[in-house]
């Protein structure tokens, strides 16, 4: 039997830019890959491009600027009350560039997803195509992980393999993660939506299994 609109897993989106996480997201709900129901996708930034986007697609957005508020404790609690409005099973940050405080991590902890553009644990925080790039590493990447107070520390649930080029520069090279990250957070949301993935201690368990700390590993050399 087919489950009932209001039984769906509800999912929030938050944003800071582009959002096109958050589309391939929504793109896998609209086509009943993911069997989940989007209720709000969430802007710190009023010229967030992604707003524009999800309106298109007729989900519901809010936005709540950052600048507008003293301290990172009170945005943060009036972002948990704009998302609590909303009821959400899994909160999924796509692109959402500030940094969350330890009562927000905690609050959602279990149903919080981040992706960072990078084989964590290696190259956390920012400009990380450019950081392996400088270290001429071989490979570089993008990893799903549960969100925890820990910056891009929380255990992860899946990552894809991007191979450096010879010519690579750090647009072509994001470029090329960027098309791997519209692959791996769709399937981490459904596994989630499944109830498939979850978040037990410090390890993020696929069907009940601990995974390894890289989480599950694709290789785009491989596709
Ligand atoms: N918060 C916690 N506690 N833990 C994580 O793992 C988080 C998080 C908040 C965001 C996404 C993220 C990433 O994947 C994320 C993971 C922004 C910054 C940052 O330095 C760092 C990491 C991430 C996102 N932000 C600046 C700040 O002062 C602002 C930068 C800007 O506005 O452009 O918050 O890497
Ligand atoms: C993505 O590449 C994501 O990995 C990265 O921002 C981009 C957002 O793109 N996240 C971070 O760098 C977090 N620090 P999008 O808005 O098109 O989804």
């Amino acid at each position: 039997m087919q489950a009932s609109e209001a039984e769906k897993p509800r999912i929030v989106i938050l944003i800071s830019g582009t959002g096109s996480n958050m589309v391939a997201i929504a793109d896998a709900v609209k086509e009943e890959t993911i069997d989940a129901e989007i209720v709000g996708i969430i802007s710190n930034r009023p010229t967030a491009e992604g707003l524009n986007k999800a309106q298109a697609m007729g989900l519901h957005t809010d936005l709540i600027d950052h600048t507008l508020y003293a301290s990172r404790d009170e945005f943060d609690h009036a972002l948990i009350r704009m998302i609590e409005d909303l009821k959400p099973d899994l909160v999924v940050l796509a692109g959402f560039m500030r940094i969350l405080t330890a009562d927000f991590t905690r609050y959602y902890e279990g149903r919080l997803l981040n992706i960072h553009p990078s084989l964590l644990p290696k190259y956390q925080g920012l400009n990380t195509h450019q950081r392996a790039l400088d270290a001429s590493d071989d490979i570089h990447g993008v990893t799903v992980h549960f969100v925890t107070e820990e910056l891009d520390g929380g255990p992860n649930a899946i990552q894809a393999i991007v191979p450096i080029l010879d010519v690579d520069n750090a647009q072509l090279l994001q470029q090329r993660v960027h098309e791997q990250e519209h692959i791996i957070y769709p399937i981490a949301v459904k596994w989630f939506c499944e109830g498939r993935l979850s978040m037990k201690g410090n390890n993020a368990l696929l069907d009940g299994n601990p995974l390894p700390d890289s989480g599950v590993q694709l290789d785009s050399r491989d596709q």
